[in-house]
């Protein structure tokens, strides 16, 4: 992939072991939000995690907004300097957006060899050595040279040294490299690229649309057990394990229920809190698999504390993305793990508010899974009626829709028109609502 990004592997976990990364975490929080910052902190002490890094110290500071210099005020940039000075720490991570003038002013601030850098470009890391395939790759590539790359140029330092640390990591743990004056080409050319990926993309959707085969998306917030269900239900054989975003690309395999019914059930890409706007649209087409889908399950984690505004940040997001309102079974997982009360109670009335039914499972150990086929059956029911329709002879092109979209279908053709009788969702009801002549 020419000279941005090497095809030579670096992996982080072959260097030496005084070069891990310790951070220093950094956030603010506003009058009375110092809980929910904690939490955003505990999520960043797990995201570093992933990318394989330990926090050295946690640094918090009251105020409303950054400041425009420096994030957090003058006396806490000299109190980090001394904390990096003091435990050896080599990176300083901000749990907001910064500029690439408040990363160049931080790092100038510190008196001690330490990169800097924020939230999005740790998840962007983390993504960029996830990154399977090529629409993946060239999503996550895209992106960091649009986010990352500007704030690594800032830096004014000796552009070589920087491949293969926490932040500058391209797709595929290649080194991300940066030349300014190639920048824009490079944007250009991957823009070019993607559209054509996602052209692709747009022929499969297409493809599966035709099928006729109710397409259900498992979504929900990153490591609630997403892969791990489709793997239980399916031979997926995806990567499922304990960190966050271990599943980038969406994966989608076919699944019969035990009422015969085929369904394709495709795993997603996981949400997180403050995830920013730019991020979002840089995985539309990824996410746009919610937005397609015709049955939304939204797993969570019932064993996490957090579960409850986890839940919160999947149904918002999804509202978002325009994938709401669609058919929900809510999928409360690992209840093999203990689970507070009050937590499941909280994610029971969030089921209810949205109108989703709810079951409790374990997607390792396989409890409550007769539940889940239970209830997706009846959510697949749910509005489909047997009608009997007439069309018109100039309307025999819609035949076939009958039978892409219509279940149990008998046509019978006649000298006043087309006769036929079939099982027909909400959706196709509505298609077919002016030939109705019995329900
Ligand atoms: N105890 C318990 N652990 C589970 C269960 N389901 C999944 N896990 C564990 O939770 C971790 C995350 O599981 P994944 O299936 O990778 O989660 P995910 O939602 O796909 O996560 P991302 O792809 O990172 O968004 C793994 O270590 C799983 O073994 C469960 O029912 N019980
Ligand atoms: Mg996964």
């Amino acid at each position: 992939m020419e000279e941005y990004i090497t095809e030579e592997k670096e992996k982080l976990h072959e260097t030496a072991p005084d070069d891990t990364k310790k951070a220093v975490c950094v956030s603010i929080f506003p009058q009375g939000g110092e809980g929910a910052c904690l939490m955003s902190l505990e999520e960043l002490r797990r995201l570093l995690d992933t990318a394989g890094g330990t926090v050295s110290a946690i640094v918090t500071q009251m105020r409303n907004s950054p400041d425009s210099k420096y994030g957090v005020g003058s006396g806490k940039i000299a109190e980090i300097s001394e904390i990096c000075q003091n435990t050896g720490a080599n990176l300083v991570i901000f749990d907001f957006e910064l500029t690439p003038s408040q990363i160049k002013e931080i790092e100038n601030a510190i008196e001690a060899e330490v990169s800097v850098l924020d939230r999005s470009m740790l998840i962007l890391d983390i993504f960029a050595s996830r990154a399977q395939s090529a629409e993946g790759r060239l999503q996550v590539e895209l992106a960091q040279l649009k986010y990352t790359a500007p704030r690594l140029m800032g830096k004014g330092k000796d552009m070589s040294r920087l491949g293969g640390g926490i932040g500058t990591r391209g797709p595929g743990e290649s080194k991300l490299e940066i030349d300014r004056r190639r920048l824009k080409s490079r944007v250009a050319q991957l823009e070019e690229e993607l559209r054509k990926v996602e052209k692709n993309r747009l022929t499969m959707r297409a493809a599966r649309e035709r099928s006729g085969i109710p397409k259900c998306a498992i979504v929900g917030y990153t490591n609630a057990g997403k892969s791990t269900l489709l793997n239980r239900l399916t031979d997926a054989g995806i990567l499922a394990e304990d960190k966050l975003f271990a599943t980038l690309d969406p994966t989608t395999r076919q699944f019969e229920l035990p009422c015969g019914t085929n369904l394709l059930l495709t795993d997603t890409v996981g949400f997180i809190n403050n995830l920013p706007h730019h991020l979002i649209k840089a995985f539309k087409s990824t996410l746009d698999e919610a937005v397609y889908a015709d049955v939304l399950l939204i797993v969570a984690d019932a064993s996490d504390e957090y579960a409850p505004v986890q839940l919160e940040v999947c149904t918002s997001l999804l509202s978002e993305l325009g994938a709401s309102g669609k058919p929900t079974l809510f999928i409360f997982n690992k209840c093999d793990a203990q689970t507070n009360g009050d937590v499941r109670h909280q994610l029971k009335r969030i089921a209810i508010d949205a109108g989703g039914e709810a079951v409790f499972i374990s997607a390792l150990t396989g409890e409550g899974m007769d539940s889940f086929t239970e209830a997706l059956e009846k959510l697949l029911k749910k509005g489909k009626r047997t009608i009997m329709i007439k069309l018109p002879q100039a309307k025999a092109g819609l035949v076939s829709l009958l039978y892409s979209k219509g279940e149990n279908v008998e046509v019978d053709y006649r000298s006043d028109g087309i006769y036929a009788t079939l099982t027909a969702d909400e959706k196709l009801q509505g298609q077919l609502n002016e030939y109705i002549i019995k329900e």
